[in-house]
C-alpha cells in the first residue's frame, strides 16, 4: 500500500534549530498527523528555542511554554480547560525532551498517565540535555560521552526503559517511532489521535552537535538505530499487548556507533559489551511480543 505524507505544513521554515536536527523533523511529522486543531504544551528544552522568541513562532498552532518539570501536569490542565469549554476536538500535545520526560518531568507525566488524562505526550529523545550544553540524562546510553560524562568517565549506567515505565501505567497506547520511518511515525501519531486517554510516543531523535555527527547523516543514523535493534519500532496497548512494527536487519552495533563522535573512545571489548546488551534487550522484547501472539 502506498503511503502519502500529508502535504499540509504546520512547521514554518524560519525555525531556530541546528541543521539536521531530528527534533525539528519529528515535530513536522507529528503536526502533519495531528493537524490544525492542536495545542502544544512545551516544557523547557531545545524546542523552547526552536519555536522562536515571542511574538514569533515557527509553528502554526498555539504553543504554551511551561516549566521543565510540568509537561504532563500542564497538558492535563489545558485539557481540563478545553473540556469545560466543551471543546472535544482539539488535541493537547505535550512535547518534551528526554530530560523533561525520563528525569525531571517523570512525576507530572506519571500523574497524568495514572489518571489517564486525555493527552498525547511525545518525548523526542536526543539522549542528553542538549539545550543547556549536552549534559547526561537517564536516557543517555551506556558508553556515551557528554559534558558531564567526559571520555575518561563515560556513562556506565544503562538507558532507562521509559516504554516499560509507561506500560506499567496501563495507558491505552504507547509506541516508539523514528524520523527515519515517516510512514510508521505518522501512522502512529494518527492512531494515537483516534484513541482517548493518555497516549505516549517515544521518538528517536538525532542531534548532530550533541552526538558529534555530520548534520547530513542524522536520518541515516536513525535508520541504523532501528536496523541494529538499538531502537526497535513497536507499540504497547493497555500496557500488555505488544506489536512489532518492523523486523530489524540486524546491523552490527559497531556500524551504528562508528559514525558518532560521542562513542569514539570505546574499545573493541566495550563495543562488544554494548552488542551483548542490545541483543539481550531485543530478546526480552521479543519474548513480550511472542507472549501476545
Ligand atoms: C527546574 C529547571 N532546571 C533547569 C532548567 C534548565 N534547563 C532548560 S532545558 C534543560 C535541558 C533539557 O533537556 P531535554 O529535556 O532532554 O531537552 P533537550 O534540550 O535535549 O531538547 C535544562 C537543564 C530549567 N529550565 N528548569
Ligand atoms: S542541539 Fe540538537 S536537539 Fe537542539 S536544536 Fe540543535 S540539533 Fe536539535
Ligand atoms: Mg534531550
Amino acid at each position: 500500500m502506498k503511503f502519502e505524507i500529508p502535504k499540509e505544513e504546520w512547521l514554518g521554515s524560519g525555525h531556530l534549530a541546528c541543521p539536521g536536527c531530528g527534533a525539528t523533523q519529528s515535530m513536522r511529522y507529528a503536526l502533519k498527523a495531528l493537524g490544525e486543531k492542536t495545542i502544544i504544551v512545551l516544557p523547557a528544552c531545545c524546542w523552547s528555542i526552536i519555536a522562536g522568541p515571542f511574538p514569533y513562532s515557527s509553528v502554526r498552532v498555539p504553543l504554551y511554554h511551561s516549566a521543565w518539570e510540568t509537561g504532563g501536569a500542564t497538558a492535563a490542565g489545558v485539557r481540563a480547560g478545553l473540556d469545560i469549554q466543551g471543546d472535544t476536538e482539539t488535541t493537547v500535545l505535550a512535547w518534551a525532551g528526554d530530560g523533561g520526560t525520563f528525569d525531571i518531568g517523570i512525576q507530572a507525566l506519571s500523574g497524568a498517565a495514572e489518571r489517564n488524562d486525555d493527552i498525547i505526550y511525545i518525548c523526542y529523545d536526543n539522549e542528553a540535555y542538549m539545550n543547556t550544553g549536552i549534559q547526561r540524562s537517564s536516557a543517555t546510553p551506556w558508553g556515551a560521552w557528554t559534558t558531564t560524562t567526559p571520555v575518561r568517565h563515560f556513562k556506565t549506567r544503562p538507558k532507562k526503559d521509559m516504554m516499560m515505565i509507561m506500560a506499567a501505567h496501563k495507558i491505552p497506547y504507547a509506541a516508539t517511532a523514528s524520523v527515519a520511518y515517516p510512514d510508521d511515525f505518522i501512522a502512529k501519531v494518527k492512531k494515537a489521535k483516534s484513541i482517548r486517554g493518555t497516549r505516549f510516543i517515544h521518538i528517536y531523535s538525532p542531534c548532530p552537535p550533541g552526538w558529534k555527527i555530520p548534520s547530513d547523516i542524522s536520518i541515516q543514523l536513525a535508520r541504523l538505530a532501528v536496523e541494529s535493534k538499538v531502537f526497535p519500532l513497536y507499540e504497547i496497548e493497555d500496557g500488555e499487548r505488544y506489536t512489532l512494527n518492523r523486523i530489524p536487519a540486524g546491523v552490527p552495533i559497531a556500524d551504528y556507533l562508528k559514525p558518532q563522535g560521542r562513542f569514539r573512545h570505546l574499545s573493541r571489548e566495550q563495543i562488544q559489551f554494548i552488542q551483548e546488551r542490545v541483543d539481550a534487550d531485543w530478546e526480552r522484547l521479543l519474548h513480550r511480543i511472542e507472549h501476545c501472539l
